[in-house]
């Protein structure tokens, strides 16, 4: 089997960001899952460590970005770097179940997230966010963070947030939702089927 695997760097004016990412690292697979983000957003090294923990990756995700002006352009680029490694490292779609579903709780919250890795990038969310920030992240990010995640990647999200009244559980039984979603579209099917009746994806 081939590694999934990818190492990219982004740049511009208003982020320096360096992600390596190894999508076969869950418990089990005798990969030793690593995990080291920093964003200098601490909110939001949060929601990338539990999405790889969760998702079964190692994740390394390095950003520099114009937190003087605000958290977007930092939050905003670090998930289209992410969601860019996350379909190199993924190669042609081929041998994988392409569609994920997953409820995660925390406490009194609940999300569900659905992936279709598919090439048609589309992304809905429902999150109802009450704060205007949760530590240091704007909560308006969180949307965007998954629509640029969703972009980048080529896959079709939807995100809801079913119930909770905590912002910080509602955001993170979200993070914890996608990435038991896209550890099982990702899942090998131990085939090298496209799972598209196109043929190809
Ligand atoms: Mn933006």
């Amino acid at each position: 089997m081939s590694a999934r695997k990818a190492s990219i760097s982004r740049k511009t004016n208003e982020t320096q960001i360096e992600v390596h990412i190894d999508l076969d690292c869950a418990p089990g697979s005798g990969v030793q899952q690593v995990i080291d983000i920093s964003t200098g957003i601490g909110f939001l090294d949060h929601m990338y460590t539990a999405l790889a923990k969760h998702g079964g990756m190692s994740l390394t995700l390095k950003c520099k970005g114009d937190l003087w002006i605000d958290d977007h352009h930092t939050a905003e680029d670090s998930a289209i770097a992410l969601g860019t490694a996350f379909k190199e490292a993924l190669g042609e779609v081929r041998g994988i179940k392409r569609y994920g579903y997953a409820y995660a709780p925390l406490d009194e919250a609940l999300s569900r997230a659905v992936i279709d890795i598919c090439s048609r990038p589309y992304c809905v969310t429902d999150l109802h966010l009450k704060r205007e920030k949760i530590g240091e992240l704007s909560t308006e990010m969180i949307p965007h963070i998954f629509y640029s995640f969703a972009i980048a990647s080529g896959a079709t999200l939807h995100v809801d947030v079913l119930r909770g009244e905590n912002d910080h559980h509602r955001a993170e039984s979200a993070f914890k939702a996608l990435a038991l979603a896209i550890r099982q579209a990702i899942e090998r099917t131990g085939g090298n089927d496209v799972p598209s009746t196109k043929g190809v994806l």
